[in-house]
């Protein structure tokens, strides 16, 4: 039975394992699920959605949540190239020590950007506040400054000549700050050159593809939300917003 990955790509860990799965010829059947849409909730997506997010992996009748989780069972199941997530103990150690911290800070403050820019003014038909747009722009900073000094500081990639899952999962991270209209990286020249390698690295078309729906504005602020979900996300969002 062929894999089945559940993914909408506007969401920077789906895009992580549909790349990873691409580039690594893993063959499996795309389950497009439109969260804006509310497909999130759907009947037939709660039977495999326990935690109610995307990415979701079925393999058979296992069900695997978490886009690490994800990505780390396909380099095991699959055998993938060993640069993603090299066998050496410290190597791998380093590649964890990424996927560890990136949650709740390049993560989360990239994805806030996106929810504040335009997210938030999708769902409740108004800009917001220009002083929580300044607090994620310096939790963001704050988090790439990071990144650019311990995690990358002078080397081509994370790990040093190669690529690995560490740069896969920052990268679409980062670009989630680009489809919100700011284009960080060109603030970056460095991080600027480090996405340029990690493009080529995976393949342009296949990054651009990937990209394709949270690069594009005219899509992306004209997409139709679903209106119970407007209902049902208002009190958090509101919430976010004090
Ligand atoms: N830690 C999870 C996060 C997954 C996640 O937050 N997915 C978002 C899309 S980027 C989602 O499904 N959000 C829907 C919601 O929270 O209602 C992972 O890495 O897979």
């Amino acid at each position: 039975m062929v894999l089945e990955l559940y993914l909408d790509l506007l969401s920077e860990p789906c895009r992580a394992v549909y790349i990873f799965a691409k580039k690594n010829n893993i063959p499996f059947m795309m389950k497009n699920i439109e969260m804006m849409k509310g497909q999130l909730f759907s009947e037939e997506f709660n039977k495999v959605n326990y935690l109610k997010k995307v990415p979701v992996l079925k393999d058979g009748d296992f069900i695997l949540e978490e886009s690490i989780a994800i990505l780390l069972y396909l380099t095991r199941k699959y055998n993938t190239s060993s640069h993603w997530y090299p066998p050496d103990m410290k190597q791998r150690g380093r590649v964890d020590e990424y996927l560890a911290w990136q949650h709740t800070t390049i993560r989360a403050s990239a994805s806030k950007i996106l929810w504040l820019k335009v997210v938030i003014p999708l769902f409740l038909g108004h800009s917001v506040p220009p002083e929580k747009m300044q607090d994620a722009v310096e939790d963001l900073n704050t988090s790439i400054r990071k990144l650019n000094e311990k995690f990358l500081q002078d080397k081509p990639f994370i790990l040093g000549t190669e690529v690995s899952l560490a740069d896969l999962v920052a990268v679409v991270e980062l670009m989630q700050v680009v489809g919100a209209g700011w284009d960080i990286f060109e603030e970056w020249p460095k991080l600027q050159e480090w996405r340029r390698r990690i493009e080529v690295a995976v393949g342009k078309e296949l990054f651009q593809d990937a990209h394709a729906r949270i690069l594009n504005p005219q899509e992306l602020r004209n997409i139709s939300i679903d209106p119970a979900l407007k209902v049902q996300m208002k009190p958090m969002l509101l919430k976010m917003l004090k």
